[in-house]
């Protein structure tokens, strides 16, 4: 705390008011005078002796929106294509034995056919073809995994059987989660099956990149509006560099609100309790956004919690679409400029953080590699992420994007493997009480930025 302070505190006690905590606490290191401090009281309390957070804070936000944004014509020209949209196929699945079947069916169908493109699985043969001697190659969903001290047996299954091998301990053996679709090549001898090669679906070596365009596109997630721990004012001072026309468009990956009921006793952690009320907040928040705005939803948003996520229910989102936003669904695919962006909010990756060697919570990048090697947003079924019955899997990553935005996990990572841009970008929450007992250190306020002029990754930090 400056100099200042002892002062200020001081001469306010003098005229009769006294600073609460969170009052001290908003006003570190930033410059008003007692005038000012005073003049923020509302007029109609005369008899009043504290000034709050909130009185404080709106004094601040009043600061930032004296600062009028500069007028860009809105939307010029973007040519944007939506290539998926949850929404459009959801079906109301039951979730029946059989709904399960055709879910696991349809994710083994489409990533063999990634598989059988690799060298060494080109004559891979269904489970139950598979000669009882000799060399082998086939391909399977993951049932079972188990450590020995040698290394792992591990079960796969297709629509014909199931196959038991034991593969050594390796890097790629070491990261076989459940329920994902591997290849796997090696020998059986007297019965038993070894493998010498395990295959991810991956992505392939292409150079691909996206036409030079003079356009740049900003990634946030978890906004978290509603929240106490929700920094406003980190925020606005976001939204007014936005504004001054530097962003073409602006796209946010769920937990855009903290919405209602999400964890026990959420009540006590809400500055804003309705969910309608916290949209709104969104809206005013980004009025003096004039580039596009494209968002999907997350674990908090107003919509089903199973993924895929339809987009947000149109009645509460109301305020969304009167910013004229972009809404789809999560996971969705988006076209820009021939750019392609796949948009997940990132939930999987809670579960591929426990299991994956190296994957932290501070720092999920190799998590985030593994979604990519896995062509699959949440390979883990039964865990974390609530995973919905439907007949086809939307969260396979059939195509090769350009950039795959997650958030969810409240830090910002990056990896950029064989010309895939991946990355999660970070929140503008503070550590809440959950977090702290997790030991889960969030970032705030650092936005990549994809330049379309150079196709690179800038981040810009908002102090
Ligand atoms: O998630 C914010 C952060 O908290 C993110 O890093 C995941 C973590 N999180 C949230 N719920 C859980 C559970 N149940 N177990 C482990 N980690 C969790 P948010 O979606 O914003 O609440
Ligand atoms: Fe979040
Ligand atoms: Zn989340």
């Amino acid at each position: 705390m400056d100099q200042r302070w002892p002062v200020l505190v001081e001469e306010l006690l003098r005229r009769g008011y006294v600073l609460t905590p969170g009052a001290l606490d908003l006003l570190k290191d930033r410059k008003l005078s007692v005038d000012e401090l005073i003049a923020s009281i509302p007029k109609d309390e005369e008899n009043k002796v504290f000034i709050t957070e909130d009185e404080i804070h709106h004094l601040l936000l009043g600061e930032r929106q004296k600062k009028k944004p500069r007028q860009k014509k809105r939307k010029k020209g973007i040519d944007m294509r939506i290539r998926l949209n949850p929404g459009d196929l959801i079906t109301s699945c039951e979730g029946t034995v059989e709904n399960f079947h055709n879910l696991f069916l349809d994710r083994l169908e489409k990533l063999r056919r990634i598989l059988l493109k690799r060298n060494g699985l080109t004559d891979s043969r269904r489970i139950s073809d598979v000669k009882k001697e000799g060399n082998f190659s086939t391909i399977g969903i993951v049932r079972d995994k188990r450590e020995t001290s040698k290394g792992y047996v591990i079960e796969i299954e297709d629509e014909t059987g199931s196959l038991t091998f034991f593969a050594p301990k390796g890097r790629d053996s070491s990261r076989v989660v459940l329920d994902e679709v591997i290849g796997v090549s090696g020998t059986i001898r007297g019965r038993r099956a070894y493998a010498e090669r395990i295959y991810f679906p991956e992505i392939p070596r292409t150079n691909s990149k996206p036409k030079e365009k003079d356009l740049r596109i900003a990634f946030i997630s978890d906004i978290h509006a509603g929240s106490k721990q929700f920094k406003e004012i980190l925020f606005m001072d976001f939204v007014n560099w936005i504004s001054e026309g530097s962003i073409d468009v602006l796209i946010m990956t769920g937990d855009l609100v903290d919405g209602i009921g999400v964890y026990p006793n959420q009540e006590d952690e809400l500055r804003i309790k309705g969910i309608r009320e916290q949209y709104e907040k969104i809206k005013e928040l980004l009025s003096s956004v004039d580039c596009e705005i494209i968002a999907i939803p997350g674990n908090h948003d107003a919509t089903r919690p199973m993924e895929p996520q339809p987009a947000f229910q149109e009645e509460i989102v109301e305020p969304l679409s009167d910013l004229g936003a972009v809404i789809l669904g999560n996971p969705s695919w988006v076209e820009i400029h021939g750019a392609k962006i796949l948009l997940y909010h990132g939930r999987g990756l809670d579960d591929l953080i426990t299991v994956i060697p190296e994957a932290t919570h501070e720092d999920p990048t190799q998590a985030v590699l593994e979604v990519l090697r896995k062509r699959h947003l949440a390979p883990i079924y039964g865990g974390k992420t609530p995973i919905a019955p439907e007949s086809k899997d939307l969260l396979v990553i059939d195509e090769v994007p350009h950039v795959l935005h997650m958030g969810h996990v409240h830090v910002n990572s990056y990896v950029e493997y064989r010309g895939v841009k991946a990355f999660t970008s970070g929140t503008w929450q503070e550590q809440t009480s959950f977090q702290r007992a997790m030991g889960i250190k969030p970032v705030l306020g650092e936005v990549p930025i994809l330049d379309l002029s150079d196709f690179r990754i800038r981040r810009i930090k908002i102090a």
